[in-house]
């Protein structure tokens, strides 16, 4: 017995320093961690949960509209179920519940509530492998346009829609501060859509999808893209994707249940 227990302590000593093979998963793993942290983008959202999406908005509503609009370009079904903003019940005790903001949308997954579209759209390229950077550097530079849409061009834009459509109203003064500071936003993206096809990658990202959810609605906030020609080129690439839907087709009028 203790003859064997010998050999076998020796045994694995030995032949584990020949055998060199032995740390090759170990090196396997250390590879792709650094490149890509997720599992390569899937071409179509593996398996469809009908049940699992519940999105909560208007159909006016911009923040909403980028939101159905990355589940359709993702493929994937959403329940829908329309808040009324005008008879407040994104101030009710219920909603508020889902959205401590008090704003649309709001997106159920599962058990949990989601808020702030550019917080949404990060969470469904997460789960959904859509639309997201393949390195961590492309996924900061898909938050960087992200913050930087709602810093810069969203508040211009949907200021001056709102102001358009009569549901704000201010004076000729900050109409102007507004359209210069839309105008100046155009100016950044012209200039960057120069060097490249898309906004943060060398395909779409969830950056492109938010900045079209505000650039849409740009005609209505009374802003010309034709002076931006690569804006104009890129809106043209964007609404040629497979899935794309303008807010009437992405979004019902009325809550449905799937
Ligand atoms: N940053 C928010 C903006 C959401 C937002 O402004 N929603 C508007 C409708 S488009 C809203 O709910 N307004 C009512 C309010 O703010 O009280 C997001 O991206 O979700």
């Amino acid at each position: 017995m203790a003859k064997t227990a010998k050999k076998a302590a020796k045994k694995p000593v030995v032949k584990k320093a020949a055998k060199k093979p032995a740390p090759k998963p170990a090196a396997a793993k250390k590879k792709p961690a650094p490149v890509a942290k997720k599992p390569a983008a899937a071409p179509v959202a593996a398996a469809v949960d009908k049940q699992r999406f519940t999105l909560y908005g208007m159909l006016g509503s911009g923040p909403t509209y980028t939101v159905a609009l990355m589940l359709s370009l993702s493929k994937y079904p959403f329940s829908y179920i329309h808040v009324n903003l005008r008879e407040g019940q994104h101030k009710q005790p219920d909603y508020l519940v889902k959205n401590r903001y008090g704003q649309v949308p709001a997106l159920r997954d599962g058990q949990t509530y989601y808020v702030q579209s550019a917080a949404v759209l990060q969470h469904l390229a997460d789960e959904l492998h859509r639309f997201d950077g393949k390195t961590e550097v492309e996924r900061n530079r898909i938050r960087e346009w992200l913050f930087w849409q709602w810093d810069k061009l969203a508040v211009p834009v949907f200021r001056l829609r709102a102001r358009a459509r009569g549901l704000r109203q201010f004076g000729d003064e900050v109409r102007i501060m507004y359209d210069t500071e839309a105008k100046a936003a155009l100016a950044m993206m012209e200039n960057e859509l120069g060097k490249s096809e898309w906004i943060a990658a060398k395909r779409p990202t969830i950056a492109d999808i938010g900045i079209y959810g505000v650039l849409r609605y740009a005609a209505e906030a009374n802003i010309d893209l034709t002076p931006y020609p690569n804006v104009s080129a890129w809106k043209k690439r964007f609404e040629a994707l497979p899935g794309f839907g303008a807010p009437d087709q992405v979004l019902p009028m009325e809550s449905r249940l799937l």
